[in-house]
């Protein structure tokens, strides 16, 4: 690797934010490893090497679900570390490769067969040698027939340039970081207006809202002069935008990221939970896995991709999907029904977890105790309480970690009338019909 490259984060908090169930990281790397997946001649940079061990781990350990794969430059039009995690990874990751012009329609299939669902031209100098745009515009072409989209990369102060260009791409074009604004300029400013402008007129136009930690001008991991413009896009275009780690962040200078606190980023900028929904599960999804997103639409009752109880705050509805998610998460805390499992339980809890095929994730929230967790990845409260009680507590005693009181602050509270009714209604945003 480089001289000075920053090795991604050894040891990433955990977010705070509890990502809806089946979100998905729509921008995301894998490097090499390099002595498998050997870097490209023609790179600019030679990075750590970043396997898909690894980001499933991170995956999981941030309580997603799926994860676009986007080629990386330093493995140029080579996709074969991008192949091999795609079908390593049971479907649960799609990609988007690089491709050249004469690449055949075979080799297209075979990618499309893999996994890989759109390519991606990049504009940025540092990153690539000029493309003509003519070898594009061929490209484009022939990746139509296969329903692909387009990604593309571009400093903001480059946008005037390759307009015309970018407008005249048949294909839905997926524009990388909000088109790398400069967020020192004003977010009414001409860059960024032009930009809102573009993805306003054409509406083949989506937006990945990633990357503060390399748009920020400051130096603090909160990101705050990203803030206004990515909920500026996020709000005037909810079902066009995307989100992603950008793991293992390449050629990140200023700091190394840490990806709990990109994930605590997502409400800030997507301030409802039906914008979070879009975000990281409705707009992902019928982009990258169409046939899930449409199956889903074609039940009988329609109820399931529509959920119009997804953003009732703090409240997680318990329906055919979550039952589907957490099915072995709840048939574990079933089988503690039996005094024999509760005794190999808590004679090794992770060996009695690895017998159920659940996801790493549920496994950690259960090892945690982390109720919320288990109940945002499909958890019921009433096969839950198997658990707590094999711990010898009371459903009070549970039912206050989950709000942040302890347990006498939360009898009290209950004793006095329970929880606020506003707690319980649809925010008011959906009132207004927003
Ligand atoms: C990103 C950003 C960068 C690099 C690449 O393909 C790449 O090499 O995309 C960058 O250096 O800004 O999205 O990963």
């Amino acid at each position: 690797m480089d001289f000075g490259w920053r090795v991604y984060h050894p040891n990433p908090s955990k977010p705070t934010f509890v990502a809806p169930p089946g979100a998905v990281d729509a921008h995301c790397h894998v490097f090499g490893p390099g002595d498998r997946f050997p870097y490209a001649p023609e790179r600019k940079y030679t990075p750590c090497d970043g396997p898909k061990e690894k980001l499933w781990a991170l995956r999981d350990h941030l309580g997603f679900s799926r994860n676009v794969i986007v080629q990386a430059t330093c493995h140029g039009a080579d996709n074969r570390a991008l192949v091999d995690a795609l079908q390593d990874a049971n479907g649960l990751a799609r990609g988007v490769a690089t491709v050249r012009q004469d690449v055949s329609d075979d080799e297209l299939q075979a990618l499309h067969q893999a996994g890989v669902r759109g390519v991606r031209f990049n504009f940025v100098k540092r990153l690539v040698d000029k493309l003509p745009y003519d070898a594009l515009a061929e490209i484009s072409a022939k990746i139509a027939p296969l329903g692909w989209h387009i990604v593309i990369y571009f400093e903001a102060s480059e946008l005037p340039e390759h307009y015309d260009f970018f407008t005249s791409l048949p294909s839905t074009v997926v524009v990388d970081h909000m088109g790398r604004p400069d967020v020192s300029k004003p977010v009414d400013g001409e860059e960024f207006t032009l930009f809102l402008r573009l993805l306003h007129e054409h509406e083949n136009f989506w937006c990945k809202v990633s990357c503060p930690e390399r748009l920020t001008r400051q130096q603090s991991y909160r990101y705050d002069d990203v803030v206004p413009f990515a909920r500026k896009v996020v709000e005037s275009f909810p079902d066009r935008v995307l989100w992603g780690t950008d793991w293992p962040h390449p050629n990140m200078a200023s700091h190394t990221p840490d990806e709990g606190l990109l994930v605590d980023f997502i409400p800030r900028i997507a301030v409802t939970t039906a914008l979070q929904h879009k975000l990281l599960v409705e707009n992902p999804m019928r982009l990258y896995w169409p046939e899930e997103a449409d199956a889903r639409i074609d039940r009988k009752d329609g109820m399931s991709q529509r959920k119009p109880y997804a953003d009732i705050p703090g409240t997680t509805i318990f329906d055919q999907d979550m039952g589907r998610i957490g099915y072995q998460l709840n048939q574990f805390c079933m089988s503690l029904m039996k005094a024999q499992n509760r005794e190999r339980f808590k004679e090794d809890e992770r060996a009695y977890l690895d017998q159920w095929p659940m996801s790493e994730a549920q496994k950690q929230a259960v090892i945690d105790r982390d109720y919320n967790r288990m109940i945002a990845l499909g958890g019921n409260i009433y096969f839950l309480a198997k658990i707590f009680s094999t711990d010898g507590l009371s459903f009070q005693y549970a039912a206050a970690t989950m709000t942040g009181l302890s347990q006498d602050e939360y009898a009290q509270m209950m004793q006095q009338g329970g929880r606020h009714p506003g707690g319980n209604l649809y925010p008011a945003s959906r009132e207004e019909g927003k």
